[in-house]
């Protein structure tokens, strides 16, 4: 047993604050990094820099001097470290001897520095040089039976640019094979959202923000995973608008924030109220307590219209712009109280409470996170979030809106720009016509679909734009057996990960430039560009020395690939001409979307950059219906079959505030008052003590399998902790073997990360 005092402390200052600004300088000297880092952080999210490769938050237009947030600072600190990993440490190091390194120590080796490829007969990567990677590359994919063999995954921070050459390499070759972080993480937005309302990306602006009197914050962690966001709500709080907050753990940032850029609040440090509702609903519980906010806002209406009172509910709205109301109220008068409150862990009270917020408030702008798409019926909950908003019409007007906040920086844009396994006819048309090719048609591979055809043996190179797929999906001992199957793995990286060291028989290591560093073609410096999680294109720069001589942009070894596998097929493409001016690449991505990215270089030199066109914002319907839609959730349980067994508890897999998902920054978690310790688990106090479960016991989590396969992880210590009976929290990705591959989003087949179900036992 563990003494729980030595690794537990809760936090009470308000989150941000000093406390962030020593955080930032601790970053910076730990990765020895002060002066280029300093350097760095000035030209975060400025509009001649580059963009904060640390969330998808928008950036305000008037950017002040101090654009970036603790995270943000120890993402960039991360990447523009002072340590490398060479062709010494490859030496020093066998692959056996680093398969036994923790993923933190891996990370921890610095920037990669140049190509390596594994070497079977000495268990080593060893340097190889740019052109005989490529054709490496170009060998494995010729001697496959059929394209579909590939797979081209890609992780968020991945420009347009690269991207959409990625994307164009993958079809050329003949798959539909992309399998992308987002499908683990906001792919339930992606394939919810546009069944209600047509397009699976978020309709408010930051201006919106400026103007919502009521903001609910649901299943995120803002604080950490997008700082920056802070400072919006705290805005938000001081003129008055009400946060209401769903979430089973107090996360401290939505409690009490001082912002850490306002010289005032670091002065005082006291902090600013953020939530004037916190409510702890049960993990997986959302759809229950949005059911029951929803029905009370229906029983309102009635009373109101029988008694001549204003309407609660906005009917012209209703009338004009959506469809499936009467049936969408006729499940609300079905779903009884007794599941709404036993589901959602909340009481009757309370969801009046929010109801009654929400009917009080002109505009309101529903926000949420993983905490929401990571289960069973992910789509579902987004498409109830939808509901509620549609009653009194906050979708397309001022101030109000739906806002999925996305994970990655560049994440929305990899999928704009042709990162999807079911890409759309009308996209397939235009590239096939642009470059004057047929695309393949057939939808292709995500990441459970991949994983599955892996374990099947049926995927012979893998290429990784980026991301450490071996760490982050679920089953992660089967995912590495695996990987192992595979013929050639491919990773274009910055770090060392695991992904490196569970890899195919073959193996390449291609080490690209950082968004902070300078990326000169033919002597011009190039840019690329991002979109943010409010549908923003903006343009990233790098300024400093790339860490490495040897180092290149993902653009050049998109295209470096591309001419190597691709020859002198036709169609004839210019690739050597991307790489020397990438405007070329944003022609013709403007000519595949000459709706959304026309005039896109021009465009670009808009400060702040320009917004996509957002037909739902607009309230331009997009679905089947050429409305709105009304979805029905039938009842509220995640999985019914699984509630019925006994002593079952809901795993939510959680980010620490020092952590980058597989990257681990510190063994940390402050505001969660943890220190030095990832392997914990929290739970509600009589959970425990049903279980004979004291503080600091070690526990062993077995996940209630529905395949017979056997899935535990032990040696996490219990942690007493302010969480709803029946829910258990731990840290991704250590807690990622207990995910089966099976437990995912009906429709996106999103791993359900947030809703694994477990049994707790001392060991
Ligand atoms: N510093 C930092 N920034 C990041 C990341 C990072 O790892 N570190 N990751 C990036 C990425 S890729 C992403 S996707 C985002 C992730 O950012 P978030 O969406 O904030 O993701 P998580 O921290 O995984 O979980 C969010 C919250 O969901 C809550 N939760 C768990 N289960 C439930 C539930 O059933 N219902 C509700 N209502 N809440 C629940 C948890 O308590 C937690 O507060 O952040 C991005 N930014
Ligand atoms: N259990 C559980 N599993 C989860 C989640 C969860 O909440 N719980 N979250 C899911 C989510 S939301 C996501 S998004 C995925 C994340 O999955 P990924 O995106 O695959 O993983 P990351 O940890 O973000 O990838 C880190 C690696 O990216 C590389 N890298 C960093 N910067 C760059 C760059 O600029 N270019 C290139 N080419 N490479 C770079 C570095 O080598 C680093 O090791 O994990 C998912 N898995
Ligand atoms: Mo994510």
């Amino acid at each position: 047993m563990a003494n729980p005092d030595d690794i537990f402390a809760p936090y009470d200052a308000p989150a941000g604050g000093w406390g962030a600004l020593a955080a930032t300088a601790r970053a910076l000297r730990q990765q020895s990094a002060v002066a280029r880092g300093s350097r760095a952080l000035l030209a975060t999210n400025q509009p001649e820099g580059f963009d904060c490769p640390g969330c998808a938050w928008p950036d305000p237009r008037h950017t002040s001097s101090f654009e970036f947030c603790e995270n943000g600072a120890k993402a960039v600190a991360w990447e523009v470290t002072d340590r490398r990993v060479t062709r010494d440490f490859f030496a020093q190091n066998t692959l056996a001897d680093l398969a036994k390194q923790s993923d933190h120590w891996l990370e921890s080796q610095g920037r990669l520095t140049e190509p390596m490829r594994y070497d079977p007969a000495t268990d080593r990567y060893v340097p190889i040089a740019w052109d005989d990677a490529f054709a490496m590359i170009a060998r494995h994919i010729a001697a496959m039976d059929h394209p579909d063999q590939a797979e081209f995954y890609v992780s968020g921070r991945t420009s347009n640019e690269a991207a959409f050459l990625f994307a164009l390499l993958g079809r050329l070759i003949g798959t539909n094979n992309f399998p992308d972080c987002s499908n683990m993480c906001h792919e339930p937005t992606s394939r919810g959202l546009p069944q209600s309302i047509g397009i699976g990306k978020g309709t408010s602006t930051l201006e919106d923000f400026e103007h919502a009197d009521m903001i609910l914050s649901i299943g995120q962690n803002p604080g950490t995973n997008s700082p920056r966001a802070m400072g919006t709500l705290r805005d938000a709080a001081r003129r008055g608008a009400r946060i209401v907050v769903l979430n089973p753990l107090r996360e401290r940032a939505l409690e009490r924030f001082a912002d850490p850029k306002d010289a005032g609040d670091i002065l005082t440090n006291r902090g600013q109220r953020i939530a004037h509702l916190y409510c702890q609903v049960k993990v997986g519980g959302d759809v229950a307590a949005l059911k029951g906010v929803m029905k009370l806002l229906v029983e309102a209406d009635r009373n109101a219209r029988a008694n001549g009172r204003t309407p609660v509910l906005d009917h012209d709205f209703i009338a004009a712009h959506t469809s499936g109301f009467d049936a969408f109220v006729a499940d609300l008068d079905a779903t009884a109280w007794d599941a709404i409150l036993e589901t959602s862990g909340l009481s009757r009270e309370t969801l009046q409470q929010i109801a009654d917020i929400y009917a009080a408030s002109r505009n309101v702008i529903l926000m949420y996170g993983m905490g929401i798409t990571q289960h069973r019926h992910g789509s579902q909950n987004i498409q109830q979030c939808v509901n509620l908003l549609l009653l009194r019409g906050n979708i397309g007007r001022p101030g109000t809106g739906i806002s999925p906040v996305r994970g990655h920086s560049n994440v929305q844009g990899d999928r704009t720009v042709g990162i999807d396994d079911q890409p759309s006819a009308a996209y397939l048309d235009r590239l096939g016509k642009v470059f004057n090719f047929e695309p393949p048609r057939e939808h292709g591979h995500n990441v459970v679909t991949a994983l599955e055809a892996m374990l099947r043996g049926d995927v012979r190179v893998f290429i990784g734009m980026g991301g450490n797929f071996a760490a982050a999906v679920p089953d992660t001992p089967l995912a590495d057996a695996a990987m192992r199957r595979i013929g050639l793995t491919v990773s274009v990286a910055t770090k060392l990960n695991r992904g490196h060291v569970v890899h195919g028989q073959d193996a390449l290591i291609l080490p690209c430039l950082a968004r902070s560093e300078l990326d000169p073609q033919n002597g011009v410096l190039q840019s690329v560009t991002i979109e943010d999680s409010m549908s923003m294109v903006h343009a990233s720069g790098g300024l400093l020395e790339p860490a490495s001589p040897q180092l290149r942009s993902e653009v050049a070894i998109v295209c470096g690939m591309a001419k190597a596998i691709l020859g002198d097929r036709p169609p004839r493409i210019d690739w050597d001409g991307y790489v020397a001016d990438y405007a070329r690449i944003r022609d013709d991505i403007e000519a595949v979307y000459p709706d959304l990215f026309h005039d896109f270089n021009e465009r670009l030199r808009q400060p702040g950059g320009f917004r996509l066109y957002n037909p739902a914002s607009e309230r331009v319907w997009k679905t089947d219906t050429g409305r709105a839609n009304f979805l029905v959730f039938r009842g509220v349980a995640e999985d019914p079959a699984r509630e019925r067994n006994p002593g079952t508890l809901r795993l939510a897999t959680l980010r620490s505030h020092d952590q980058y998902n597989t990257t681990i920054y510190s063994l940390d978690d402050r505001y969660r008052g943890v220190k030095g310790d990832r392997m914990v688990a929290f739970m509600n106090e009589q959970d425990m003590a049903e279980r004979g479960i004291a503080a600091g016991d070690r526990i062993r989590l077995r996940t209630v399998s529905e395949d017979g396969v056997d899935r535990s992880v032990g040696n996490l210590t219990a942690l007493p902790y302010n969480i709803p009976k029946g829910s258990i929290g731990a840290y991704y990705p250590e807690a990622n073997p207990l995910l089966p591959l099976y437990h995912h989003d009906e429709l996106a087949l999103t791993p359900a990360a947030k809703s694994i179900p477990v049994i707790a036992e001392a060991m």
